[in-house]
């Protein structure tokens, strides 16, 4: 390219990139820079928060047990609401059974769009933070569950969190879980499996991988973030009653949520929580386009270039 061409791409690059050169002194791109401000942010957050072992914790395991996030109090709403809400699908005959039609554990969907205690939880900064931390500032909510299990039923088939991605997963999650330990998780309580380092495997279960799980142990009152390249599913409850665990499930912007809450949450809603909260339930998604046409504006910052798999 001669030095005239070379000054044309420039200045054509500069317009679409926003080459800043003239304000700050720095010549890098104005999107490259933004991209690397919201590593700065995720950084700063891990280091506020204290959650530097957690960070450890999921680069070798690829799961780690949260305390002390909100008191157990909170814990405790969460249980009393999320039974509640499985006696009206049952009594409005939407009950989803986790364990087959003669099975007594069941699912307890679209929690986040049923009651404001859900919309607390998702906020909750240090879960939050080790979300972001897996999946970048961009992340979103693809569904919020409770997960009922009971006495009787046996284990959830293993698996990760990638369905209909096919071997190999990429290197990086492109989900993650929340799991919000409601009662205690013992092996004998149903407590999630979940074999240790898995997530380094980039793929689906292989026969016989049920051999090598351990039941992810934590108190009432823990949350647990876990990378969707996990390998793991719900033990078998082997005691009398409940199993209450809730699941906040996030994915990258890219992929599809398992549930539409962004049509279903009213602007009241949005308004009355941090404004992470809109981005979160997919209020300003690019895609897919509406009224004919191309991409919602307000959702390109995220599709901006970046050397991270976080940006
Ligand atoms: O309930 C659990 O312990 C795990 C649930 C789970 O992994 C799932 O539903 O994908
Ligand atoms: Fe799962």
């Amino acid at each position: 390219m001669n030095s005239e061409n070379a000054t044309k791409a420039d200045g054509v690059r500069e317009r679409r990139e926003g080459v800043s050169e003239t304000q700050t002194g720095d010549i890098r791109p104005r999107a490259f820079i933004e991209a690397h401000e919201r590593l700065d942010r995720i950084y700063s957050e891990i280091l506020r928060l204290g959650l530097e072992r957690h960070i450890v914790e999921l680069e070798l395991y690829g799961y780690t047990v949260l305390a002390d996030v909100k008191p157990i109090g909170f814990f405790d709403d969460l249980r009393k609401t999320i039974l509640q809400l499985g006696v009206e699908d049952a009594a409005s005959g939407k009950k989803w059974p986790l364990a087959g039609p003669d099975g007594g554990s069941y699912l307890v969907p679209w929690l986040l769009a049923r009651g404001r205690i859900f919309e607390e939880a998702v906020m909750a900064e240090k879960p939050l933070a080790l979300v972001s931390w897996l999946l970048g500032e961009s992340c979103q909510i693809s569904s919020n569950h409770g997960h009922v299990r009971v006495e009787g039923d046996p284990p959830q088939g293993l698996h990760n969190d990638a369905p209909m991605v096919p071997d190999p997963v990429p290197d990086h999650a492109m989900t993650c879980n929340m799991m919000w330990v409601i009662d205690e998780f013992t092996r004998e309580s149903g407590a999630t499996l979940v074999v240790p380092g898995s997530h380094k495997r980039r793929g689906h279960p292989n026969p016989g991988a049920h051999r090598t799980t351990v039941p992810l142990e934590a108190p009432k009152g823990s949350v647990i973030v876990f990378s969707g390249n996990l390998i793991h599913g719900a033990g078998a409850r082997t005691i009398p009653g409940e199993r209450v665990g809730m699941t906040v499930y996030f994915k990258r912007m890219y992929v599809q949520p398992q549930e539409d809450l962004n049509a279903v949450i009213s602007d009241e809603v949005v308004a009355r929580n941090p404004p992470r909260f809109a981005h979160l339930i997919g209020r300003d998604n690019p895609y897919p386009a509406k009224d004919f046409g191309f991409f919602n504006a307000k959702g390109m910052k995220y599709m901006a270039r970046t050397v991270d798999s976080r940006g």
